[in-house]
């Protein structure tokens, strides 16, 4: 039976990949097409398909019904696909420069066939390699005010946003974070993993009654908040790049949740660099501002343009809005530094470190800094104050 009408999930191999993209026709006549499985993130495999006649690629992405990083014993719902799927199509129709062509879905198969962007890089890879895209953050910043402003309740009508809410309600997903990112790394759990040179660092944390509050408190936000769709999960390896484009890819993890989520994601995955990267700091601490004066800007600019709300065309509840997703994106981007030093899917940019004491040191920067991104996020009132309180950690 052709893949295209099958009734039941099989897991793909290079060969079905291949078969399905031939019975898409996605490519010319008689086309050579070679495969390979490329997926090195936590949960998916991702073909890598080429007409070797012309180069012409795409990407075939499918979810597996368990969690790779783990194996079978973590299943995994398949849905994800359909909201990945769905997320990148809205996504897409805002911010078309930032976000990848779909070119076939089919939630049976939990696939998604999609533009190739084997040209590009992720960034956290070419970040570790030197790069430092310099127009990364200008579109970060554009991406995240356009599809944060288009996907709330002032971009929508709030009938609209409510049926969004209903179709990316992804539970299996946020209690991924809910555990990885708001509650294991706070306590002994099984799921943590850190070096033997950390143990202290670690225990102080799970001591620290004040981080555990605000710790809470994010987390119900994280829980509660439907501002808007979110990617859910926008660190550097969700992101490719080269010096002139920048593609943002991976939104299984999308769901209405708070704004401020995705910015301190970008924030903490850039204070990685910022942190590792003495060669190129002040470049990473320039991204960071760009990111967020470009956010502020643009996301200003459609709040006084597009606001499907009349009565919220105000710039005191601008600003009422801005200093919250600033103070929520500090503290997200606490919980995102820690939970990449401890625990589950660490990041490379701390681990491949090879001298132990060096990698030890920007370990404890990342914890410390987590800490006081948690507890002080309300002090912390401003960019300026933001990278003073960076800088005083480094
Ligand atoms: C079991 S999934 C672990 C992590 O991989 C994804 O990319 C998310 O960051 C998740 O927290
Ligand atoms: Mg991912």
């Amino acid at each position: 039976m052709s893949l295209l009408k099958q009734t039941t999930y099989q897991s793909f191999t290079e060969t079905t990949a291949k078969e399905l993209a031939l019975a898409l026709n996605l490519f010319s006549d008689n086309p050579e097409l070679s495969c390979k499985e490329i997926g090195d993130g936590n949960l998916n495999l991702v073909f890598h398909i080429v007409d070797e006649k012309n180069g012409k690629g795409v990407i075939i992405k499918q979810a597996l019904p368990y969690a790779k990083v783990v194996g079978e014993s973590w299943p995994l719902t398949l849905k994800r696909a359909k909201i990945e799927a769905d997320a990148l199509k809205i996504f897409g129709s805002i911010a078309p420069n930032y976000v990848p062509e779909v070119y076939y879905t089919n939630d049976v198969l939990a696939v998604t066939v999609m533009e190739d962007l084997s040209h590009l890089l992720i960034a956290r890879k070419g970040f570790i390699k030197g790069e430092t895209y310099p127009l990364l953050s200008q579109h970060l910043g554009e991406y995240l005010a356009r599809t944060l402003f288009f996907t709330s309740d002032y971009g929508l009508s709030p009938s609209v946003k409510k049926e969004q809410v209903q179709q990316f309600i992804n539970p299996e997903l946020c209690k991924i974070t809910e555990d990885l990112i708001f509650t294991d790394p706070f306590y002994d759990a099984e799921t943590n993993e850190f070096e033997a040179g950390l143990r202290a660092a670690v225990e102080d944390l799970w001591k620290d009654g004040e981080l555990k509050f605000h710790v809470n408190v994010l987390k119900k936000s994280f829980l509660t908040e439907a501002e808007v769709l979110l990617h859910g999960d926008l660190h550097t390896g969700s992101i490719f790049a080269d010096n002139s484009a920048t593609k943002v890819i991976d939104p299984e993890f999308a769901f209405y949740g708070p704004a401020g989520f995705d910015i301190g994601q970008v924030f903490a995955n850039l204070l990685f660099q910022v942190i590792v990267n003495e060669q190129n700091q002040a470049l990473f601490i320039k991204h960071l501002e760009t990111v967020w004066n470009v956010f502020e800007d643009q996301f200003t600019h459609l709040w006084n343009t597009e606001n499907k709300e009349n009565l919220a065309q105000s710039s005191a509840f601008l600003h009422y809005n801005l200093a919250k997703f600033f103070e929520d994106a500090l503290g997200f981007a606490g919980c995102e530094l820690i939970r990449r030093t401890i625990g589950l899917a660490h990041v490379a940019d701390l681990d491949s470190i090879v001298e132990e004491q060096t990698r030890l040191a920007a370990k404890r920067k990342s914890l410390e800094l987590g800490g006081i991104l948690i507890k002080q996020r309300k002090e912390i009132k401003d960019l300026g104050a933001f990278i003073g309180t960076v800088k005083g950690v480094l």
